[in-house]
């Protein structure tokens, strides 16, 4: 009987860890995708320049949603004049700390991701940017980590999606998702957003580990 714990036991370790997979919440983010046809939820540093739109003509053609009818728009209006490099951003603060003991354990996973768009017109120099940034506070509100994708361009009128995860650091509380714009060509910073999204999730034990916990609960028997 020994010897076939024994070997119950080697095979256990021979085979490779498998994970069980993530029990995710859902989107914590009010008005994701813009559907509100408003910034409701969000916070931005200019609601002149920041706005929820359902088109937006741009040099290469028209810009849509991603998906619905509305979507998050860097350049309702001029932003700065040519030549001067501008940004701007659009925020939201999602409160975490229901998830305190697992966050201090270090077993809260997070995934974030979002749809953009930005423009490169050939007629003139440089392009415009998006940019994805995660900022981890503690339970006074400050920083303590943060997480950016850095600027990313897309081809013109294309969607591309990027996103970010990880675990999330000890002592955080709360995930502002900031979502910023900047301009380096023309007057209009050409950044559109869409679809956000931030999802937590408990770290689920391997069932390698769970293995190994019944075979030293039996070996002490
Ligand atoms: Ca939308
Ligand atoms: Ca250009
Ligand atoms: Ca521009």
């Amino acid at each position: 009987m020994k010897k076939l714990l024994m070997i119950c036991a080697l095979i256990g370790l021979l085979i490779p860890p498998a994970a069980a997979s993530p029990d995710w919440s859902s989107n914590l983010l009010l008005n994701p995708g813009a559907e509100t046809g408003t910034l409701n939820g969000w916070t931005t540093d200019d609601p002149v320049v920041v706005a929820a739109s359902q088109s937006q003509h741009e040099a290469s053609g028209m810009v849509y949603p991603h998906s619905g009818n509305w979507f998050f728009n860097m350049a309702a209006t001029e932003a700065a004049p040519s030549g001067v490099t501008a940004s701007r951003i659009l925020y939201q603060d999602v409160d975490l700390s229901s998830y305190a003991s697992k966050t201090d354990a270090g077993l809260l996973l997070f995934k974030a991701g979002v749809y953009l768009q930005t423009e490169d017109a050939t007629s003139f120099p440089g392009a415009d940017y998006g940019q994805l940034t995660l900022r981890f506070l503690n339970g006074l509100g400050v920083e303590i980590d943060t997480l950016s994708t850095g600027l990313v361009q897309s081809p013109n009128l294309t969607w591309i999606k990027e996103t970010l995860d990880g675990t999330a650091p000890v002592g955080m509380r709360s995930i502002s998702l900031e979502l910023l714009g900047e301009k380096n060509e023309s007057t209009y910073i050409n950044a559109f957003f869409d679809d956000t999204n931030l999802q937590v999730a408990p770290e689920p034990a391997t069932l390698f580990l769970l293995g190994l916990g019944a075979v030293m609960l039996r070996r002490k028997r």
